[in-house]
């Protein structure tokens, strides 16, 4: 094969954020601009002699951009790619063929939950041999040499590559294997979950306990159908929005009561007992069945509490829990009842890695809508569903005579171990500049110390709040000690309420603050007081999180985009 250096120049803001680089489409399509990009990925590993997954997650471009990466691993002597059919494979899955097939890495072409199509976004994110998202270290090595870069090398004279055939071939020199983009993924939940107790539940409670995944026209709608239809034996029509789009049917991808209205609409109306979504790309999910929204910090909460009725926790034991620092403290209070550590890690799933690697840590979660364990190294969609249908069997099975369904498991949640009341306020696309000067003034209140011992009240509901710490997170990560600095401004009162201010790193223009409000109320209040809503739990402490902040003043803003 005919290898060429072709010239280029670097292109600005290449720094990979919370999760990636993610851009708009156009961005991508500039020229040199995704080659640039993928070189840098190979100058900061050892490319060459290296076998490495690709796989996305539907979305427009990914096929474009599977031959574009084919033809500069090729040049630059990657030994091996190992390929999820028509380029496709959910985050997860991928996280599952890096460790299955010992690859050294992966390129995983995704935006998430963002919108796709030609005029919304695409992203391109590295994991390294563990499965997980490359650590900052390697991040930080990635966005220097896209700084510097001043060629890229490609194979010229190939055509593109049949991606749909499995199977073993060759590109230019180069060992490709195309895989089925579900089969490993599906043995692998099979190893982890009790399928056969879920199974008997689901058939014999099958008139009164009905079950709704969608797919929202993400990657996951031919896992759900492996799973709910093929493995389970529901019906088909169990599964909606299962066809994967390169435009996602023109929505948004995004696993939350907003933007999974096709899932919660249908769950009211049809009196569906279990319903459940995932995002773009397949890590994120969400829970809801009939007049029940889990809040994915009670989601995680609950899977660790009820870990001892799956199989892969019965036998190898719950080590260590974690989640990310905004995400409520739901699950520090199962950790503390029993007995294992419990981590407070920076928002972004890659910080999971190192504590799993070192056998510290089992089960984890972050309030967006992630959650998962370390049968891999990325929040997992699919896998969370699977938990709460083998928790929710095995509480059936303990109680013959009642239906247990997501509002009783709650419920009893909430009476042994009180309630975090958690809400996040999401304020899209802002101005930069209003958000940087909220979070300076923020600081400037932080290092001055002049909130704590200050008194707020809500003016509509009456009740005061009293500062009793203010901080900017930093985290030492406790396995390498490497620390990560400014990972949010938080602000807690007397009470153990919460509030958290950040500025997200996924967004692909513009500014987007994200505000976390979280207030605990203990088991001993009553059941008026721990089942109350939760928007009128945490109505006065969101007015007096908007004070504390101006936010409003800031960010020009009366109203958040989206409430989670
Ligand atoms: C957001 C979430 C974060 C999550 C990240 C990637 O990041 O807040 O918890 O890990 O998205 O999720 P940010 O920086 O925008 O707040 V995914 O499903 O987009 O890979
Ligand atoms: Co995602």
């Amino acid at each position: 094969p005919q290898i060429k250096d072709v010239p280029t120049k670097p292109y600005d803001g290449q720094k990979p954020g919370t999760s990636g680089l993610r851009k708009r489409v156009k961005i991508f399509q500039q020229e040199h601009y995704t080659e640039n990009f993928v070189q840098s990925i190979l100058d900061s590993i050892t490319a060459k002699g290296a076998s490495l997954v690709i796989g996305g997650d539907g979305r427009f471009l990914v096929k474009e951009t599977v031959q574009t990466i084919l033809r500069i691993a090729a040049a630059n002597g990657v030994a091996k790619l190992i390929i999820g059919r028509d380029g496709i494979l959910s985050t997860p899955a991928a996280s599952n063929v890096i460790r299955k097939y010992k690859a050294d890495g992966g390129i995983l072409l995704t935006a998430s939950h963002n919108p796709g199509g030609p005029n919304n976004d695409f992203g391109i994110k590295y994991n390294v041999s563990n499965g997980g998202p490359a650590p900052e270290n390697v991040t930080n090595k990635i966005f220097e040499k896209t700084k510097t870069i001043s060629s890229y090398k490609v194979v010229e004279g190939e055509k593109d590559l049949d991606l749909n055939t499995l199977g073993d071939k060759e590109f230019a020199g180069m060992k490709v294997q195309i895989i089925d983009s579900v089969t490993d993924y599906v043995k692998m939940l099979q190893e982890i979950f009790d399928f056969d107790l879920i199974k008997s539940f689901l058939t014999s409670r099958a008139p009164e306990f009905k079950v709704l995944f969608d797919g929202l026209h993400g990657v996951t709608g031919p896992y759900g159908k492996a799973i709910l239809v093929e493995t389970l034996g529901l019906p088909a029509s169990v599964v909606q929005n299962a066809v994967p789009l390169p435009d996602f049917g023109g929505g948004h991808p995004d696993p939350n009561l907003t933007y999974a209205k096709s899932l919660v609409d249908k769950v009211e109306k049809e009196n569906i007992q279990f319903g459940a979504a995932s995002d773009g790309d397949g890590d994120r999910n969400m829970i809801y069945g009939k007049g029940a929204f889990v809040t994915p910090s009670d989601s995680v909460a609950i899977i660790a509490d009820w870990a001892d009725r799956i199989p892969y926790f019965k036998k190898g034991g719950v080590k260590g829990l974690a989640r990310s620092m905004p995400t409520s403290a739901a699950i520090d209070l199962v950790a503390k009842k029993k007995g294992v550590e419990c981590f407070e890690v920076p928002t972004g799933w890659k910080f999971f890695g190192n504590l799993m690697d070192a056998g510290r840590l089992s089960i984890c979660g972050e309030e967006s809508f992630g959650t998962g364990s370390d049968h891999i190294r990325e929040k997992d969609g699919v896998w969370a569903i699977v938990a709460w249908l083998n928790i929710l069997a095995a509480a059936n099975r303990e109680s013959p005579n009642e239906l247990i369904g997501i509002k009783e498991i709650l419920q009893k949640h909430y009476k042994v171990y009180g309630r975090n009341f958690f809400s996040r306020y999401d304020y899209e696309e802002v101005p930069s500049e209003g958000a940087n000067e909220m979070v300076d003034a923020l600081n400037k209140q932080i290092t001055s110390k002049s909130l704590v011992g200050s008194k707020f009240a809500s003016k509509s509901t009456g009740s005061a709040f009293v500062v009793s710490e203010a901080y900017n997170f930093d985290y030492t990560d406790p396995i390498d000690k490497s620390v990560s600095k400014n990972q949010g401004q938080v602000v807690r009162f007397e009470d153990g309420s919460r509030v958290v201010w950040r500025l997200s790193g996924t967004g692909s223009h513009g500014a987007t603050v994200r505000m976390y409000v979280e207030r605990y109320v203990e088991p001993g209040k009553g059941d008026a007081e721990l089942f109350r809503d939760t928007s009128e739990g945490l109505k006065g402490l969101i007015e007096v999180a908007l004070e504390i902040s101006k936010l409003k003043e800031y960010l020009k803003r009366e109203e958040p985009t989206v409430i989670t």
